[in-house]
């Protein structure tokens, strides 16, 4: 054997070996024959159900990428709508299986119980108000009353906002986000503070005048909204990471839903693993071969999601900005699948 030979023969070894051990998640996951995902209360572009009850958004397909990395269908899901303080016990109680739902990658939360997979989103807190206001910057929003939801980052922004500028800014806080909107809407407060997605979505989908509203970013510090599962079930989690990870290297490889077969027959090596064309990347983590096959052929990849969801071909019109590939000059980093 020479050097070349050897080598080979010592990665084909590893690589029969390397089949995942189901873990406890993934076998009730199985059992139960559909995946539990833990739901907005209803934000147009990262969840909610549309007229026929159908749920859509970015957030809520990526619960359905993982449902094809384990079912091979986008449907065997159910979605669970939870309020801003609810989300995160109902990920440790085993209510369910997974937290994609706008929730920010944060310290606190990572070590109470949870795990962090792969950000789908990044963006701003940012703060609406009445165009009327004349309030354009943070700078100008000295004694305004703000609308916060419990349960959200927002409530820390708020504050850190508020003490570093010496805003005296005066927090209304409500538990559900109905509640939060409806409240600025009707007048209760001066602003509305989220995340800058959800308020372009909610300025777009639930005012009356969407041109009487601004928006502008409440800090300069940047936030990953990042789905979640629940500590002490590594398997789940690499699932959730590489369903995701699938998304992101569909794009970097210009595989989209629409030629997703025709791929199947690229000569690169790279794409022939990706496909499951090559054999072994799904096994190696208790799934079908073709799992990132079947998520793009089902769902598209992370670029068709995110224009349909929120981007150009969704009434938000979000621009890509930071969600846009590493090699485009944005933050989303596709991984190997080697
Ligand atoms: N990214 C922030 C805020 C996200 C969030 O969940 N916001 C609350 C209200 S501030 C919410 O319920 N948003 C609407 C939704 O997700 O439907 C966090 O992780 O706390």
């Amino acid at each position: 054997m020479n050097w070349k030979t050897a080598t080979l023969a010592a990665t084909l070894a590893v690589a029969a070996t390397a089949q995942a051990h189901a873990g406890p998640t993934v076998d009730s996951v199985k059992a139960r024959g559909h995946l539990i995902c833990g739901a907005s209360q209803g934000t147009v572009g990262f969840g909610a159900p549309d007229e026929k009850g159908y749920w859509r958004g970015l957030d809520v397909e990526t619960c359905r990428a993982v449902a094809v990395a384990v079912f091979g269908d986008k449907d065997k899901v159910e979605f669970v709508p939870l309020s801003g303080q609810q989300r995160i016990p109902a990920l440790q109680t085993g209510e369910i299986d997974i937290l994609p739902r706008t929730l920010t990658w944060t310290l606190q939360r990572d070590a109470n119980g949870i795990n962090f997979a792969t950000p789908n989103y990044y963006e701003f807190t940012g703060f609406m108000v009445a165009r009327s206001s004349g309030v354009t910057k943070v700078e100008e929003m000295t004694g305004a009353s703000v609308c916060v939801q419990t349960g959200s980052t927002t409530e820390v922004v708020v504050n850190d906002v508020s003490s570093r500028l010496n805003l005296q800014l005066k927090p209304v806080v409500f538990d559900n986000v109905a509640a939060t909107r409806q409240a600025f809407f009707s007048g209760r407060c001066d602003a509305l503070i989220t995340d800058a997605s959800a308020l372009a979505s909610v300025r777009a989908t639930q005012s009356k005048d969407p041109d009487g509203y601004v928006i502008f970013p409440a800090t300069k510090y940047m936030d990953a909204l990042t789905p979640a599962v629940r500590h002490g079930d590594d398997q789940w989690l690499d699932i959730v990471n590489w369903s995701i990870q699938a998304l992101l290297n569909a794009e970097m490889y210009g595989i989209t839903q629409a030629n997703v077969d025709e791929m199947v027959v690229s000569g690169d090596p790279r794409i022939k693993r990706f496909l499951g064309v090559e054999p072994g990347n799904g096994k190696a983590l208790g799934l079908d071969d073709k799992f990132a096959y079947n998520i793009v052929k089902q769902l598209g990849n992370y670029g068709e999601m995110f224009d349909r969801n929120v981007g150009k071909g969704s009434p938000l019109k979000i621009d890509r900005g930071p969600n846009k590939l590493f090699s485009d000059g944005g933050l989303m980093f596709p991984l190997a699948f080697q």
